[in-house]
């Protein structure tokens, strides 16, 4: 019976160490899963596999562009991760500069406000340049577009100041085209009607008239 018992005993023992891989063969202590999790990019002490923010540079992983690649002192106006302008050791780093700086959607190269998002403000023309600009907007450093379907026809003074003229000629520069085909009528425009060339004849007449009596 004793030699039974201890038989019993060395079996419950060898199953033990067999699942908690204690038993010596097969140790999983160096799996890649193990190895990721002590990874510490920042050196902040808090594992990648917890820590929010990787590099330390406070954007958030999961907003950042580079999330293992520090920002260091580089200006990020939109906080994507991404520095607004990358000189060579950014690049080296592994960065590239970002095209749109205020995350507004509009590129720099055509943002008229380059470092100030549009942010829910409408902007027709896709300039940058918001087609009204409240006070907030004007605190922030902007200014409403004066023209805002950007076809060099002022909202002042054009008919369709929504609905950029295109291609199209507008011979008086009135925002309303000479001739309006099927996709000038879907875009909401109509032609111009010939009344102002026509009123030009007849304002001299009026005129000499008015003087004959
Ligand atoms: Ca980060
Ligand atoms: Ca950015
Ligand atoms: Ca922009
Ligand atoms: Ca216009």
């Amino acid at each position: 019976m004793v030699i039974a018992k201890r038989f019993y005993l060395l079996v419950a023992v060898s199953f033990v160490l067999a699942v908690t891989g204690c038993g010596g063969g097969g140790s999983s202590s160096s799996s890649p899963a193990a190895t990721a999790a002590i990874l510490d990019t920042d050196g902040d002490g808090t594992g990648n596999n917890t820590d929010t923010d990787d590099d330390g540079d406070g954007v958030l992983d999961t907003a950042d562009a580079f999330p293992l690649i520090t920002l260091g002192g580089l200006t990020d106006t939109d906080g994507d991760g991404r520095p607004n302008d990358c000189d060579a050791a950014c690049q080296t780093a592994g960065m590239t500069a970002d095209t749109d700086d205020d995350g507004d959607g509009v590129l720099d190269t055509a943002d008229a406000f380059p470092l100030i998002t549009l942010g829910a403000l409408t902007d027709t023309d896709g300039d940058g340049r918001p087609n009204d600009c409240d006070a907030a907007c004007q605190t922030a450093g902007m200014t409403a577009d004066t023209d805002d379907d950007g076809d060099g026809v002022l909202d002042t003074a054009d008919a369709f100041p929504l609905i950029t003229l295109g291609g199209l000629t507008d011979t008086d520069g009135d925002g309303r085209p000479n001739v309006c085909d099927a996709a000038c009528q879907a875009a909401g425009m109509t032609a111009d009607t010939p009344s102002s060339a026509a009123l030009q004849l007849p304002t001299s007449l009026v005129i000499l008239k008015t003087e004959g009596e």
